[in-house]
């Protein structure tokens, strides 16, 4: 889908934000590297990092890892209580943070949210600015899990409203979304999204992204498919991932897509930063990006100054 052009002044109170815990430092600065590669303007993106658990020496990493001339980035502590609610295993709980930005950034009308485990290959400032046609979120379609289905479609709601979904909506990955925050605090959507969670912790297999393709369905914005690829080429093979968006797009034309990627989403529990993820490209280009930060010894930063900068102590829904 082609894009709308970008809407004036959205930027303004406009940021990126990640979500990070001690694990994703190291691909969340890669991640901030292939970002800072790509930006064409001369203005700093502004760039909220959450963080929990907090730790000080991580964030020195980050900062140390991170070119500072064209992204302002600010660390921010994820100050919040998600005991109580179900986690699976290569998920943390910073998966559940994307769900708080409303809260947590409580100075944005709208975030790009792109989870640690992504690479950018191009300027961020298009989807930024995009015009969400009326939605107040924009995502990309599941090729891995293509439609709601029936196991989400017909879970009863009781503490929610959300009732008479269509199993053959569409699905969204929501390892990129672009989030309209106004929309959201109105509608009450992390509310929602975490009743949905307690009301069905059973039913539920992907932590965020079940409960807002639910509250969302049939009304998001679908993005162009190569701004959150797969690497399909290398995790087929290994059975850690399975296709299924062969109505969506025929599976010879992967590679392709592959190749003309926006961004790289590095799904399941195989990841470039470990031990074990298939040699290719879609390795390569990680480690373009990632390849001295292991060595990299954390810098003299005074990060004080930038620790208490976000708000703390927030409620949150
Ligand atoms: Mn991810």
């Amino acid at each position: 889908m082609p894009y709308r052009p970008a809407l004036p002044g959205v930027c303004e109170r406009a940021a990126l934000v990640l979500a990070v815990d001690a694990n994703y430092i190291r691909p969340a600065s890669a991640l901030l590297r292939s970002i800072h590669r790509f930006r064409r303007s001369r203005e700093p993106l502004k760039v909220i990092v959450l963080m929990q658990p907090w730790s000080r020496e991580t964030v020195g990493q980050l900062y140390s890892a991170v070119p500072s001339r064209r992204l302002r980035l600010e660390v921010r502590e994820a100050r919040v209580d998600l005991g109580g609610l179900p986690l699976m295993h290569h998920l943390t709980a910073a998966a559940y943070l994307r769900l708080l930005v409303p809260a947590l950034c409580p100075e944005l009308d709208r975030a790009l949210y792109l989870d640690a485990d992504m690479i950018v290959l191009r300027d961020l400032d298009d989807l930024l600015g995009c015009d969400l046609g009326g939605a107040s979120l924009a995502a990309v379609r599941d090729l891995g899990h293509p439609y709601l289905g029936r196991r989400l479609a017909e879970l009863p709601a009781s503490a929610t409203r959300i009732v008479g979904l269509d199993p053959r909506r569409e699905y969204f990955n929501s390892g990129l979304l672009v989030m309209d925050l106004r929309a959201w605090r109105r509608e009450g959507i992390t509310g929602q999204c975490l009743e949905l969670l307690r009301e069905h912790r059973a039913s539920i297999r992907y932590l965020d992204q079940d409960p807002l393709n639910m509250v969302f369905a049939g009304r998001w914005f679908q993005l162009d498919q190569r701004w959150n690829v797969f690497p399909f080429t290398e995790l087929l093979a290994t059975g850690t991932l399975r296709y299924r968006g062969e109505q969506v797009l025929p599976r010879r034309s992967l590679p392709g897509l592959e190749a003309d990627a926006f961004a790289i989403h590095y799904v399941t529990v195989l990841k470039p930063w470990r031990p074990g993820f298939p040699p290719g490209e879609n390795l390569r280009r990680f480690e373009r990006f990632a390849g001295d930060l292991g060595a990299r010894r954390v810098g003299n930063y005074d990060v004080t100054r930038e620790l208490r900068s976000g708000p703390t102590g927030h409620p949150v829904v």
